[in-house]
């Protein structure tokens, strides 16, 4: 009988170990688009698996409230070392526990409570902790929220413009979960210094490419840089704050003791990792790719007729409007889920529907592409998700089940890092 996967964890706890079998097993047979996950490396995994999830360290690299520091120092220092080289950055904080962490701590560096933050609106692409209602920075801040033109569903930064000198933010965000163009940095640069506000870019989605060289970087124009590590960046679930060097401080107190207790040291040692993996040449291609397959794969969907905000891409993401295919969003994710086909349902800009019962789709190539699909795959990911969403229009279970069929085929063909090949 061959070793089990996982033998400790089988040993000890067969019925989770089963879970972590099925779990590797849908992320092999399944075509992954949504576009904020990917495959992490067998590296990045082994790291964030060890040893230094048992250890403490309160503090920073030298200025510990723990003792016992001499490895973890060194495990930090590498993963500080390799953001900044990567990302060009002054500074770094790879301490965050994630992406919503991270950028309460920024508002806890530069604003106080009641303070006007501004960012882009939820429905528009923007993200939660950019200062929407329902989350604590929409609470305890004041969040006045910009969006994209009606007519081309592209950031309005004359809109921008006009809100930051009405309203004065103390801190302006760019980014997002869903915007699909590149982010003008200068021009958001340009408005915040005018405004005196604190610009952060918010580059979570888009971080590989700009390590990549894929998208242009926000280092120099942006006072802080926010960012998870898990999406393009293709590292563990984690973040880092990079920050001009005036803001170091105010920024390092946010994180720590501002916010958190003791760093996730597993984390950072496979955020090491990854950062490591992201200076190859080859990830540079890798970037590049992303981006090529996400311009072919819109082509390939604009010309079955399917309507995209802002008409196509520019990076990983597509955000596909599907009213005029006369179906809701969350019916077709649901269907091309059962299709082998992972997506979000997600709200258009000037959505009609209601947030959890959207009109869009929020697809994109980061796990295709770390899988080694190409430009050539992308017509047929592009009639795969047509013929899904004219069998979820239809309740035609037999085409998604062929559809299903037909993924696994190709995903067998294309093992993806990190996980046991079939
Ligand atoms: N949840 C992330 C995403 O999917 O875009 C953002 O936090």
């Amino acid at each position: 009988m061959s070793q089990p996967r996982h033998p400790a964890l089988s040993a000890a706890d067969p019925e989770l170990a089963a879970l972590v079998g099925a779990e590797e097993r849908l992320q092999a047979d399944t075509l992954r688009l949504i576009p904020s996950e990917n495959y992490v490396s067998a590296a990045v995994l082994e790291a964030g698996g060890t040893v230094l999830q048992n250890k403490y360290s309160e503090g920073y690299a030298g200025r510990r409230y723990y003792e016992g520091q001499q490895v973890i120092d060194q495990v930090e220092r590498l993963a500080v070392g390799r953001a900044k080289a990567v990302f060009g950055a002054e500074h770094a904080n790879v301490q965050p526990y994630s992406g919503s962490p991270a950028n309460l701590a920024v508002y806890l560096a530069f604003a106080e409570p009641g303070d006007t933050v501004m960012g882009m609106a939820l429905p528009m692409g923007g993200h939660l902790t950019h200062g929407w209602g329902v989350s604590a920075t929409g609470k305890w801040f004041r969040g006045v929220q910009y969006g994209v033109r009606a007519d081309t569903g592209v950031t309005d930064l004359d809109e921008v413009r006009d809100l930051a000198r009405r309203e004065r933010p103390k801190v302006i965000f760019c980014g997002g979960t869903a915007v699909p163009r590149v982010i003008d940095f200068p021009a958001f640069a340009e408005i915040a210094r005018e405004v005196g506000a604190v610009l952060v870019a918010d580059i979570a989605h888009i971080a590989g490419l700009v390590a990549g060289g894929a998208h242009p970087s926000p280092v120099g124009h942006a006072d802080v840089v926010s960012t998870t590590t898990h999406k393009t960046l293709r590292g563990p679930r984690g973040a880092i704050l990079m920050a001009r060097e005036e803001h170091a401080k105010a920024v390092d107190k946010a994180v720590f003791p501002g916010l958190q207790g003791g760093p996730h040291n597993q984390t950072t040692a496979a955020i090491a990792v990854a950062l490591h993996e992201a200076a190859q040449p080859s990830f540079r291609e890798y970037a590049h790719g992303v981006v090529a397959n996400a311009r072919a794969l819109a082509e390939a969907l604009l010309a079955r007729g399917f309507d995209l905000v802002s008409g196509g891409t520019d990076n990983h993401l597509i955000l596909m409007d599907l009213t005029g295919k006369d179906v809701p969003g969350k019916v077709a994710a649901k269907a091309l889920d059962r299709a082998g086909i992972v997506v979000n349902y997600n709200t258009v800009p000037f959505d009609p529907r209601k947030p959890f019962d959207p009109s869009g789709l929020r697809i994109g190539t980061p796990s295709l592409t770390s899988r080694g699909l190409g430009t050539a795959h992308m017509p047929v990911v592009a009639e795969w998700i047509d013929r899904g969403v004219t069998a979820a229009r239809a309740g035609d279970e037999e085409t998604l089940a062929k559809i299903r069929a037909e993924v696994a085929d190709l995903m067998a063909a294309h093992p993806a890092p990190g996980l046991p090949m079939a």
